[in-house]
């Protein structure tokens, strides 16, 4: 005979993935759990970021809790905007204000007799069962350390604290980086900017794409007919599309890695007319290498008079602007800082120590792991959505999260029922999933020789390589062998 344990889980982050948490929590009678957040309101990601020009390159009816679809997102790639009120709609809706602490940074977590203590920035403590980290993957900015950054006398700052104090009209604007962030500055001031410069240090692949806007009336017809909405969010043909490109990052031998190229590469040929500029533009790595970038009006932008792209790595930054290595200065008003996030942080810098004292950075003293990406050995009943080694490759986060729950769930389940009292990844289960991750993660398009945020500190792709589907298999059902439990 079982028995119902009356557990108390700590969430921490109010972002897309701890929002899911708190509502699945809920969802299941369970109102013994908090929401701890460092920032002042939800959002995570579409919080920190406002920069002009942001979209999600996830399509907005698959980047969407597949439990509230929404009607009324406005456009296939709806703005940044957009995508931080639906999620704090879906806050208020699902009634998480009273389990949501904000301005609390958690800055330590020690597992002791059975339970993790917690402490907060402002001194708060707390104690629970259960952890679920739900703490993003793209928050620490990443600066360059660019010699003269500090003597700037313009104004300066990293792409996630945009400074909308700054005036944009008629000003000489660098734009430091090509990832989809740079990608999406550049398209959005390219026609507000009286000189736009965007240094790019590596040139990128680029995915056409039609942003289109829906009409009032797909959208009134979205409200009246559920199912009609229901069928956008599982439409066969984006799914046949993300499965194929899931193979293709995962076989870049495939004919779906063929194609694919084939598409950047006519994109750029048919988009850009000046050959010296297309020759500029050629990136030296294989397409999907680093984050495909999905962009409808870049390779117009570039092409504008007002615009100059210098493929260089920005090393010296002057009272007036930056300082090429042939010597030559181009003076701005604005430098942009696009240059990305630290992207193997995870939980960090909070000091989080486990069974045995074993702590976080010793665990991760090699590379940041987890076993199925959501439990490490020594550190039970603590899980994490959107850790490391999932699928991060130009998938709906959203999905991969909710997935994740319903494993993470599972375990929790095990305590509550009473079957054990702690449980986590054992180290002989992901010693072997690490082994088998990394070499496949190796012969990925990801390892195909370029440097991007998806590789570890020793160059290996951090990311899920096998296919989404195979992910989602995993999800279904834990595989409870590779789980100590006391
Ligand atoms: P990314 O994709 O990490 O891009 C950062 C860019 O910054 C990349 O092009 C870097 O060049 C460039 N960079 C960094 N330092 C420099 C210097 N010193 N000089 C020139 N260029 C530099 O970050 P994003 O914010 O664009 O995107 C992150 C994710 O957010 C994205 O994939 C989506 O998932 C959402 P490099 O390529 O290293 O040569």
């Amino acid at each position: 005979m079982t028995q119902q344990q009356d557990t108390r889980t700590i969430i921490i982050g109010a972002g897309m993935a701890g929002i899911l948490a708190a509502i699945k929590l809920l969802e299941q009678g369970k109102t013994n759990f908090c929401v701890y957040e460092k920032a002042d309101r939800i959002g995570g990601t579409w919080r920190d970021n406002t920069y002009p020009g942001l979209t999600c390159d996830v399509p907005s009816h698959s980047y969407t809790y597949s439990f509230e679809p929404n009607p009324n997102w406005t456009r296939t790639m709806p703005p940044g905007a957009e995508i931080q009120a639906y999620f704090e709609n879906v806050v208020e809706k699902y009634g998480l204000a009273p389990y949501l602490r904000f301005g609390e940074e958690v800055t330590r977590l020690d597992f002791i007799d059975g339970r993790w203590q917690l402490q907060t920035i402002s001194g708060r403590r707390d104690e629970a069962d259960f952890v679920v980290a739900a703490t993003g993957v793209l928050h620490h900015p990443r600066l360059p350390n660019i010699n003269g950054m500090e003597r700037f006398k313009g104004e300066l700052f990293h792409s996630a604290r945009w400074d909308h104090s700054v005036p944009l009209d008629g000003k000489r604007i660098a734009v430091v980086g090509t990832g989809s962030t740079g990608v999406q500055i550049v398209s959005a001031l390219a026609g507000r900017a009286s000189h736009l410069c965007h240094y790019q240090r590596s040139p990128q692949w680029i995915m056409p794409v039609i942003n289109t806007p829906f009409s009032e009336e797909e959208r009134a017809a979205w409200r009246r007919d559920p199912a009609l909405l229901k069928r956008l969010q599982h439409d066969p043909e984006l799914e046949a599309n993300i499965e194929r490109f899931s193979v293709a990052i995962t076989e870049p031998d495939s004919e779906a890695m063929q194609q694919i190229e084939m598409i950047v590469q006519q994109n750029l040929e048919q988009s850009v007319r000046d050959p010296a500029l297309r020759e500029k533009l050629r990136p030296n790595y294989r397409a999907a290498c680093k984050r495909l970038i999905y962009a409808d009006t870049f390779y117009e932008a570039v092409q504008r008079d007002n615009v100059e792209v210098v493929i260089e790595d920005v090393t010296q930054i002057e009272e007036t602007g930056i300082r090429s290595p042939n010597g030559e200065l181009r003076e701005f008003d604005i430098i942009v800082l696009a240059t990305g996030f630290q992207a193997d942080r995870f939980m960090r810098p909070m000091t989080i120590t486990g069974r045995n004292g074993n702590t976080l950075e010793n665990a991760w003293a090699q590379r940041p792991t987890a076993y199925m990406a959501v439990s490490i050995p020594d550190f039970p009943n603590l899980f994490m959505l959107n850790g490391p080694n999932g699928p991060v490759g130009n998938f709906s986060l959203i999905e991969i999260a909710e997935q994740q729950w319903h494993y993470i769930q599972q375990l929790m389940d095990k305590v509550e029922q009473g079957e054990c009292r702690e449980i986590c990844a054992s180290e002989t289960a992901l010693a072997q999933f690490d082994e088998a991750r990394i070499a496949a993660a190796k012969r990925s398009i990801f390892g195909s020789g370029c440097q991007s945020w998806y590789l570890d500190a020793q160059g290996v792709p951090a990311t899920w390589p096998w296919s989404r589907s195979h992910f989602k298999a995993c999800m279904q059902r834990p595989d409870f062998s590779a789980y100590e439990q006391h």
